[in-house]
C-alpha cells in the first residue's frame, strides 16, 4: 500500500451536504481517484498541492493558518503545511481515515477564507513520518 496519495482535482461538487462552519467562507472538493484497486486505504497520509488554479489566495490568511479538512461525515482531519507559498505551490498533508477502493468518488472537502481562524494545524507523528520520508526520496532522484 502506499504511504501517500496524491489528490486530483474535483469537479462535481455535491452541494447539499452541511457546510463546516459559516466563519469559512470557501471550500473546495477533493475527490480521490481509487478505482483502480478494491482495497480500502486506511488513515492515508494525503499530500495537497495547491496553487492559484485551486486556492484563492486573496482569501487565505497569509501562511494558510485558516486552512481547514473536513471528510464527508463532518470530521476535522489533522493536517499539516509542509509549504505555503502564495506566490506559487503550497503543499499540504492530510490524514484521511479512509479512502474507497473501487471509487473515483470519495471526497474530503479543503475550507478557507476566515480571517480570525488559528492555526489549524496538528502535525500527528505519522504527517511527520510521511513528510520525512518524502524528504528522503526527493533527495535520492
Ligand atoms: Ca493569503
Ligand atoms: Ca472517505
Amino acid at each position: 500500500m502506499a504511504d501517500a496519495y496524491i489528490v486530483d482535482e474535483d469537479t462535481a461538487l455535491n452541494s447539499n451536504d452541511t457546510w463546516f462552519d459559516s466563519n469559512w467562507s470557501f471550500r473546495r472538493t477533493l475527490s480521490f481517484k481509487n478505482s483502480v484497486q478494491s482495497e480500502n486505504l486506511v488513515d492515508v497520509p494525503v499530500l495537497v498541492t495547491l496553487d492559484s488554479t485551486r486556492i484563492d489566495y486573496t482569501q487565505t490568511q497569509n501562511n494558510g493558518e485558516d486552512l481547514r479538512f473536513v471528510d464527508g461525515d463532518g470530521t476535522v482531519l489533522a493536517h499539516e503545511i509542509e509549504e505555503w507559498n502564495e506566490a506559487g505551490t503550497s503543499y499540504v498533508w492530510v490524514k484521511v481515515p479512509q479512502i474507497d477502493g473501487s471509487s473515483d468518488t470519495d471526497f474530503i472537502h479543503m475550507y478557507y477564507g476566515n480571517a480570525g481562524a488559528a492555526d489549524g494545524q496538528s502535525r500527528p507523528a505519522d504527517l511527520r513520518g510521511a513528510r520525512y520520508r518524502r524528504s528522503r526520496e526527493t533527495r535520492s532522484r
